[in-house]
């Protein structure tokens, strides 16, 4: 990072601490979430760069009203099916290979997080389970998370160099409280982001599927006590703004769906469309998913960890991948 580039960084991290954000910078904002986007005209001037199987123009309208969208049948179950097979050879040899892993279970506290050799073998085919970035180690997740189906929506709905910015696979369902993404998962522009969930298998309503609530990327913002992002000063909790969306959804006629997609199904959704994953019902009920969150170049022009470092990036089908730093000798591992 040049001396510019480091005091820029620096001022706007100032910046941020001293006057925060209290709504999304309409300065930045994607061109489809200003007023009366021209969805035709958009379309053309900017036609998607792959022939997509689906009408582009009703997608943008309802990812407008929305906040979500759902591209039926674009991944062919030969990719899932090599992905998930990648999948099952980390879990079952974790001592080969060098990755992130969340477990929320209280017998793992207070190192939740951590390479998962450190994990014992049957707990990462168990509950609570996040595989952080696995795309890193393998080929076949880049290949599935830059479809060009889904890289023709991201770029519509950005309409600027799509980067992705990090990926969960999952097991079970996550069981996780409301929440909207852009707090969390924050880009120097947190309106810049979206998130794809892939459907790796039927999903069933006892699973524990994702719930949203339609059209919920409209509500008025939670203040943290500060601003809209979740910082280590923040005086509300994670459960207070799970309570606020909760509360908000019915209030403001957002309704509440489920989602139950089958395997190759795409749901994509907006930063600030409010959702959670519902109670498991079935404990042996499987939900399995690959959840990638992507950002643009403008917003993530490095690695979301590494600020400071110019990043090795790989393209494909237009989008970058940054590679991860922290584990060089796992990059592309599974070909
Ligand atoms: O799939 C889920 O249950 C939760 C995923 C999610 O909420 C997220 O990654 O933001």
């Amino acid at each position: 990072m040049s001396i510019i580039q480091r005091i820029k960084r620096k001022t706007e991290v100032l910046k941020d601490k001293y006057f925060p954000l209290k709504e999304f910078d309409a300065a930045t904002l994607p061109w489809i979430d200003k007023p009366n986007p021209d969805i035709a005209g958009f379309l053309k001037k900017n036609p998607p760069r792959y022939d997509v199987p689906y009408d582009m123009a009703d997608k943008l309208r309802s990812w407008e009203q929305n906040g979500y969208v759902v591209l039926e049948k674009i991944i062919p179950e030969a990719m899932i099916d090599k992905f998930w097979g990648d999948f099952q050879e980390l879990v079952n040899n974790p001592d080969k290979y060098d990755l992130s892993v969340r477990i929320d279970l209280d017998e793992f506290k207070p190192n939740q997080e951590r390479n998962i050799k450190d994990f014992p073998k049957k707990a990462l085919q168990g509950k609570y389970v996040k595989i952080n970035d696995f795309h890193n180690s393998s080929v076949a997740g880049k290949k599935l998370m830059t479809h060009p189906y889904i890289v023709s929506f991201l770029e519509a709905i950005f309409n600027q160099k799509v980067v992705v910015m990090q990926s969960l696979v999952f097991m079970y369902g996550s069981q996780q409280p409301s929440h909207q993404d852009y707090p969390w998962v924050t880009a120097k522009i947190p309106s810049h982001l979206a998130a794809a969930w892939i459907a790796l298998e039927d999903i069933k309503i006892d699973s524990g599927p994702l719930y949203y609530y339609i059209g919920s990327h409209k509500m008025p913002k939670f203040n943290f006590g500060s601003g809209i992002l979740f910082k280590p000063d923040s005086t509300k909790s994670p459960l207070e703004f799970a309570d606020y969306l909760d509360k908000k959804g019915p209030e403001m006629n957002y309704p509440k769906e489920t989602l139950l997609i089958k395997k190759g199904d795409v749901l994509i959704w907006h930063s600030a469309l409010a959702h959670g994953g519902s109670m498991i019902t079935n404990p042996d009920q499987t939900r399995k998913s690959f959840v990638c969150h992507y950002s643009t170049e403008q917003a993530l022009p490095f690695h979301r960890n590494f600020p400071a470092q110019v990043p090795v990036k790989q393209d494909y089908n237009g989008i970058a991948i940054y590679n991860n730093p922290i584990f060089p000798q796992s990059e592309d591992v599974l070909k």
